[in-house]
């Protein structure tokens, strides 16, 4: 699917004819279906069997939406949710969609530095944490005046002495639910999702109303989700794949949601065959347990109808393995929190090894040289940019990287690849520096600015390095301080004391005398990379 005028344009759309997509905001769209889908079930925690029906999903984020407003927390008011997976946080996600609140969220590994700059980045005037995570948000919130002033509650999911629980706030009669509904659906902010995009540190991707709701609509069409459908939801909905494609996706069409905390191999594989999951998200690291490991022999994981991969590169190895094992093709889909997150989808009947399937409707993407700009016609590489209507409306707070990411409408994704004869995507690269362990974003210029306030390291630069397991892993070059003692170990204790646990430099140190930078000071990493390849 591509065209090519004389301008030397080429512009490739989806093969599936654009929709009409209704100005809305998602209260509007979402909370009819609830209604409609009536009394099935719609969200099930699989620690506690804890379920809802769609009926009482709908009245639940109607008293939350209601409890908060009486909390005095107002319209484009931002919210922050610390926690791992549970029916709370679910229902807590779509409280605030479709009440006004705006909703940001944190990895729940973070250490409370982490936390700090997030909560600070992001103007968060109330926290919702789940028990075990308090003592960190009390922590961080105690020894800073700021977050004292700014951050009106502390809302606890469980039980704390001296809190607000989030049970209480389901207590609420929901009649001040109306109150905060004036919302703008093309410029008002839904959600606030944290990504590096192609450079620096983590931003705050504002996601408007109108990018969520088409993003479900442009998806829906490809993904062929049904209402019949069981998901496990294993990826953490403090991600973009979490909330949207996940919960969101699968509620908007009736389907059945079990929470599941964390990843263990045991319980997961048990809670799939027990809840009968027909559509499993999945990022590389998962589809490679259930290709490989020879525990899974042991469960029945025959209701799998829909085994979907996303959020980072899929080996063709992999692919086959799984292929092999399950006699059945895994589904790709590539985006990124900046697109809501889905730019392309393959269906059961198209995918194909390597690529990651078709634009989904309303979305047109050009592949351009990284040297002259030029637009490149099917086969030829260069990056991939985006255009529709889930590109977000910017970054918060940071114009400047906002510009540079979205030029003429154009969201520039870092990311290299090529369109095939079939009209299939296929990611060949990273043109950004953004490192993926496990599907988890880690920022290196995160890491490097915090090696930068070791005492004995004058300069540093991280990349990713392939591995098996995880798809990559950060890798830090250090340039020790004259005459400072310095070892590898050092370097790696101090990263470990200071980040969250998926940051850790699992790739190694490397002392060298100096970090390859280009005349305007920016790190090559490429050279960094290409010097760790001539090492195998
Ligand atoms: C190679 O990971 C995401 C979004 C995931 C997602 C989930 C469900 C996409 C479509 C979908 O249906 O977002 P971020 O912001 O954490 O990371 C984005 C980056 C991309 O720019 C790319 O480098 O993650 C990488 N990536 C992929 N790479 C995402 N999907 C893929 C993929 N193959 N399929």
């Amino acid at each position: 699917q591509f065209s090519t005028s004389l301008n030397l344009r080429v512009i490739y759309t989806s093969p599936i004819p654009d929709i009409e997509i209704k100005t809305q905001t998602l209260p509007e769209y979402l909370l009819p279906k609830f209604e409609a889908f009536g009394n099935r079930r719609a969200i099930v925690d699989n620690e506690t069997g804890k379920t809802y029906t769609y009926l009482e999903m709908r009245d639940a984020v109607i008293k939350l939406g209601s409890a908060l407003h009486r909390l005095g927390y107002r319209k484009g008011d931002v919210l922050c949710m610390c926690s791992t997976n549970n029916t709370e946080y679910a229902l807590l996600i779509l409280a605030c969609v479709t009440s006004g609140i705006i909703l940001t969220t944190t990895n729940p590994s973070y250490t409370s530095a982490e936390l700090s700059r997030h909560l600070h980045h992001s103007g968060t005037v109330g926290v919702v944490v789940i028990e075990t995570l308090l003592p960190l948000v009390k922590e961080t919130i105690a020894g800073d005046r700021d977050l004292q002033n700014e951050i009106k509650n502390v809302i606890v999911v469980g039980q704390a002495y001296g809190y607000r629980s989030f049970s209480s706030l389901l207590d609420d009669d929901g009649s001040l639910y109306n109150e905060n509904l004036d919302i703008d659906p093309h410029n008002d902010v839904a959600l606030l999702p944290y990504s590096s995009g192609t450079s620096g540190l983590p931003k705050g991707v504002m996601l408007t109303h109108m990018n969520v709701v088409s993003n479900l609509q442009q998806f829906r069409l490809l993904s062929k989700s049904v209402a019949d459908d069981t998901s496990l939801c294993i990826l953490p909905l403090f991600h973009c794949y979490g909330m949207i494609p996940i919960l969101m996706g699968v509620v908007q069409e009736g389907g059945v949601l079990v929470t599941m905390p964390r990843f263990e191999p045991e319980p997961f594989l048990a809670a799939i065959e027990q809840h009968r999951v027909t559509i499993l998200q999945m990022v590389p690291p998962i589809a490679l347990f259930l290709a490989k490991h020879p525990m899974v022999e042991k469960y029945d994981l025959t209701s799998i109808r829909t085994p979907f991969c996303s959020a980072a590169p899929l080996a063709s190895s992999l692919y086959n393995e799984y292929l092999n094992r399950f006699k059945s093709t895994l589904v790709q889909g590539y985006g990124m929190t900046e697109l809501s997150p889905v730019a392309t989808l393959d269906t059961m009947e198209s995918s194909h090894e390597g690529t990651v399937g078709f634009l989904v409707p309303n979305t047109n993407a050009k592949i351009v040289c990284e040297e002259t700009g030029a637009e490149l016609g099917p086969g030829k590489i260069g990056e991939v940019c985006i255009r529709g209507p889930q590109v977000m409306k910017g970054y918060h707070k940071n114009a400047e990287a906002t510009n540079e990411t979205i030029r003429d409408g154009w969201l520039h994704t870092g990311d290299i690849g090529y369109v095939n004869d079939d009209g299939c995507f296929v990611i060949t690269d990273r043109l950004k520096e953004l490192i993926k362990y496990k599907g988890f974003q880690v920022a290196p210029a995160e890491l490097e600015d915090l090696l930068l306030t070791h005492p004995g390291i004058m300069d540093a630069g991280v990349i990713g390095v392939p591995d098996e397991d995880s798809g990559e892993v950060p890798r830090a070059y250090v340039v020790p301080k004259p005459n400072q003692p310095l070892t590898q170990e050092d370097v790696v204790t101090f990263v470990e004391d200071n980040v969250s646990g998926y940051k850790r430099l699992r790739g190694g140190v490397e002392i060298i005398d100096e970090i390859p930078k280009s005349p305007s000071g920016k790190i090559l990493r490429r050279i960094l990379r290409e010097s760790y390849a001539k090492k195998d």
